[in-house]
């Protein structure tokens, strides 16, 4: 089915789009409905998305912005139609439609017992997510100590397992991302007529990731201001020693009181009251860096904020993502769904937010009002301690009229983010190896938390040249963090960490092939000698070269006579040994 989504693409480009005037949907075919198939355009307005979903109807949710055809229906507001298609091509409109597709797939499991935001809720997601299990959808999240019934459902572990990752980028495995930025880096200067023809629908498919913007959205369909509250969500409280209550999902939007540039960033928000939350921005990140410009730049104390809680998959994997500075992270997720992202302005800030955000949180950070936020049990497994930030100002809430909460938990390995963390170890490599070209794999297990561990396999030219690899990792946006790289010869499967563990401790002498630095280290790090400030570990576990002054014969790995094993197994079933074989 997903193979299909994206070859249909190839052939014909996207049918449906959003706001598009039901007319022109005709030649798609038509609408099913409780049983029976209408020709566009007259039945259009009597889909009913879940009797359709439910058949495995191929084919994709649509928008219909009414105040485009209130010619023909009177309603005021975006509606959601299903519309059955064989050639269905389009990136999951939204959250909704991403958890239709867990549901047929399998990857979604539903749980009408109430159950409590602290503690309880993470404990049951804990146990899923060790045990590779579904996503989960909670129906009926409250909370025991302070009675609330919230009367949206909670959604977490979405993105929890390699299946669901691809299921969320639309591929049928990740190398399929990896390829797609290989080919894009790698595009050539056109020579020639032909080339230039050739190049065009690349370039054309290049210019329509760029985000684009709506006058209205599902994001919109509830707006609260001056009652605007927290209240209704149902924000957990993840670990014992937490210090509050969590929006541990935020996509938050801030824009460079410098360059103009936007970022998004995912970074957690205590809650203090019911408009007021922690903005957990560590100092090496996008909105850091924006919030010192506001300082530097000396005109005003406030910097508005944006936060979209819950969007399509793509644009939520993108706010997790070590892009370079000044990328902008909509961009980035409009070349991973193939369409550009669709943001809409704000009410009350001047920024832009996804438009099929199912929760928007609009408010201001201010240089004077700095606070303790955490402790809060973080994803390296232990809690992070009190710290710093700045506080986030609720000014305004918009919403679906039908929200879905997103959350996810962070704590021991492995958790979602671990495979959060995979997708982009993948997603990035071809980036990587543009940089440092004689890198063939790399790996962040999981117990290394993606920051204490990275290994990596390059093809070596040069005396010293796994040094040479150590310091351009840790040059990189987000890989600079890495406080401990392996670096090994190229026919070592980086992600067989029998193999990993074998050869480099062979390879090793200690004093010698231990190289020691002085960084800047994740300000997670709870072992560095300064918050933020320590030493890094590069490990050269590759064969020693006489040109590097290992003068002794490096020994042969052992290897059997090919011969011999092809006579073997010839002789295998007949020895009785059974497996081994
Ligand atoms: C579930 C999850 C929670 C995260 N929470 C935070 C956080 O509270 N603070 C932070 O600085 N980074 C956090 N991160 C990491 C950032 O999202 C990540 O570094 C991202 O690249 C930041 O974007 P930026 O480079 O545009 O700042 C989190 C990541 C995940 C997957
Ligand atoms: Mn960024």
């Amino acid at each position: 089915m997903l193979s299909i989504r994206r070859a249909a693409r190839k052939v014909k480009p996207t049918p449906i789009r959003r706001g598009f005037h039901p007319r022109n949907a005709c030649a798609e075919g038509a609408l099913e409905w409780g049983g029976l198939t209408r020709p566009f355009p007259h039945a259009w307005a009597l889909g009913d998305p879940q009797a359709a979903s439910s058949r495995r109807t191929p084919g994709r949710f649509v928008y219909l912005r009414l105040d485009l055809v209130d010619a023909i229906c009177n309603a005021s507001s975006t509606q959601r139609y299903f519309i059955p298609s064989r050639e269905v091509v389009v990136a999951y409109w939204d959250l909704h439609e991403f958890v239709e597709c867990l549901e047929r797939e399998g990857e979604l499991k539903r749980i009408s017992i109430p159950a409590d935001v602290e503690l309880e809720i993470t404990e049951i997601t804990d146990r899923v997510s060790k045990a590779g299990g579904p996503a989960l959808w909670f129906e009926n999240p409250h909370w025991a100590k302070n009675p609330t019934r919230y009367s949206m459902p909670l959604l977490i572990n979405l993105l929890g397992s390699r299946r669901r990752m691809e299921l969320a980028l639309e591929v049928n495995s990740l190398e399929d991302v990896a390829r797609r930025i290989e080919e894009l880096l790698e595009m050539k200067p056109p020579e020639g007529f032909l080339d230039k023809v050739r190049l065009l629908p690349k370039l054309a498919e290049l210019g329509s990731f760029f985000p684009k913007s709506v006058k209205s959205a599902p994001a919109q369909e509830v707006v609260e201001t001056d009652q605007a509250t927290l209240a209704s969500l149902p924000i957990m409280k993840c670990w014992p020693q937490d210090g509050g209550h969590f929006i541990t999902f935020p996509l938050v939007v801030t824009r460079s009181p410098k360059t103009g540039r936007r970022n998004v960033g995912c970074y957690r928000m205590q809650v203090f009251d019911n408009r007021t939350t922690g903005m957990h921005w560590q100092i090496h990140k996008g909105g850091a860096e924006h919030f010192r410009w506001l300082e530097r730049q000396g005109q005003g104390r406030r910097m508005e904020v944006a936060v979209a809680i819950g969007t399509d998959p793509a644009t939520l994997l993108s706010g997790v993502l070590p892009l370079p500075e000044d990328l902008d992270e909509f961009l980035f997720a409009g070349f991973l769904r193939q369409e550009p992202v669709e943001l809409v302005a704000c009410r009350t800030v001047d920024l832009e937010v996804p438009a099929n955000a199912e929760i928007v949180l609009e408010g201001y950070v201010d240089l004077d009002d700095i606070r303790v936020e955490g402790p809060f049990g973080d994803h390296t497994g232990y809690y992070s301690l009190e710290d710093k930030f700045p506080a986030f100002h609720l000014t305004c809430l918009t919403r679906r009229r039908d929200p879905i909460y997103v959350s996810t938990i962070v704590g021991p390995p492995p958790m979602e983010d671990y495979w959060m963390g995979y997708a982009v170890e993948r997603i990035f490599l071809p980036l990587l190896r543009k940089q440092i070209p004689e890198v063939v794999d790399m790996h962040m297990p999981a117990e290394g938390i993606f920051h204490n561990l990275l290994i990596v396999a390059i093809r070596k030219s040069y005396p010293g040249h796994a040094r040479k690899v150590m310091h351009a990792i840790w040059g990189l946006p987000g890989a600079m963090f890495s406080k401990c790289i392996v670096v090994l010869d190229h026919d070592v499967d980086v992600h067989n960490l029998r193999e990993v563990a074998w050869k480099a401790f062979n390879h090793i002498d200690p004093e010698r092939d231990i190289q020691f630095t002085l960084g800047p280290v994740d300000q997670l790090e709870h072992a560095s000698r300064l918050p933020s400030f320590g030493s890094k570990m590069g490990v050269d576990a590759t064969a020693k070269w006489p040109s590097e002054g290992f003068t002794r014969p490096w020994p042969d790995e052992i290897r059997m006579d090919p011969e011999v094993k092809k006579k073997v197994d010839a002789l295998w079933a007949s020895l009785g040994l059974g497996t081994g074989g």
